[in-house]
């Protein structure tokens, strides 16, 4: 078999979440859904639901590297993408495995709460994650939430900066594009908007859906990852990521008692118009 055939490999570090509505599990099947070949480097153990988490188990911090350093010397990695970290120990050990591998694009997604507010980094995490791992960024993709809180000052602000200096600040962190999603804001569309070191690069408007969806910021970064590493250029990356995401969440479904999960593979399940049933 030609090595023409290998699809784009990314590799993934995230928690694993159970219920397959975010985390690793929903970074796999995007991957899988756009045509690459997932490497899942699990960061942390969650026990959770629709509804929530529970409770976490962060991977000890020699076992991420082992699990990464393996198969990047084993196989060629098209992207990066990381989830939730799990630990200050881990972002760490992250962070100097990226150092070896600069050329190869990150999309990092700063997971700092689930949907329902449960906290999934601590502030020291926070800080970890701005100093070691924004200056080996390509693209930052925060909500709202998670760009105020990455880009407050430490001095006391009285004012909160608005997300266009949020996301300069990013940038100005080392980041090279942020893409700032607008589902937590009140505006009667979504807004994503993507900035890069001159401002904002676009802006696209999307239909608000009803309901509330677990696993959508994963989905997001990891349909990035997977367009960058199918050779897409940041912006058509950007855009048709956002497509596909929007269509996995408006063929949501709710399979417990909380949240909606977008369905990533919802193309498997659409009536074929071709295939001569009637
Ligand atoms: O959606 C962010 C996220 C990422 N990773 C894991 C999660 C969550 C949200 O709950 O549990 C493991």
């Amino acid at each position: 078999m030609s090595q023409d055939l290998l699809p784009p490999i990314v590799m993934v570090f995230a928690a694993s979440d159970p219920s397959g509505g975010a985390g690793l599990q929903a970074d796999i099947m995007t991957l899988s859904s756009l045509g690459c070949h997932p490497l899942s480097v699990i960061t942390a153990l969650t026990v959770q639901d629709s509804a929530g988490v529970e409770d976490v188990q962060p991977v000890d911090a020699d076992w991420v590297s082992d699990q990464a350093r393996a198969l990047l010397e084993d196989m060629p990695v098209a992207a990066f993408k990381i989830g939730m970290l799990g630990s200050v120990e881990n972002i760490a050990a992250i962070a100097e495995i990226l150092s070896d591998y600069p050329d190869i694009p990150l999309v990092l997604d700063p997971v700092l709460a689930s949907g329902r507010g449960d906290e999934l980094a601590s502030e020291d995490m926070i800080s970890a994650m701005r100093e070691l791992l924004l200056p080996q960024t390509t693209l930052l993709t925060p909500n709202s939430m998670e760009a105020r809180r990455l880009a407050l000052d430490d001095v006391d602000e009285p004012d909160e900066p608005n997300l266009a200096e949020c996301a300069r600040r990013l940038i100005g962190v080392g980041s090279e594009f942020v893409l700032i999603t607008g589902t937590h804001e009140h505006s009667p569309q979504v807004v994503n908007s993507l900035y890069g070191e001159n401002g904002l690069v676009r802006a696209d408007a999307w239909e608000r859906l009803p309901g509330s969806y677990h696993g959508s910021g994963c989905t997001l970064a990891s349909a990035i990852a997977a367009n960058l590493a199918n050779g897409l250029d940041m912006v058509e990356a950007v855009r048709d990521a956002q497509d596909y995401t929007w269509r996995a969440l408006a063929n949501g479904f709710r399979p417990g008692m909380g949240q909606y999960f977008p369905d990533r593979f919802f193309w498997a399940r659409e009536p074929d118009e071709d295939d001569g049933t009637a």
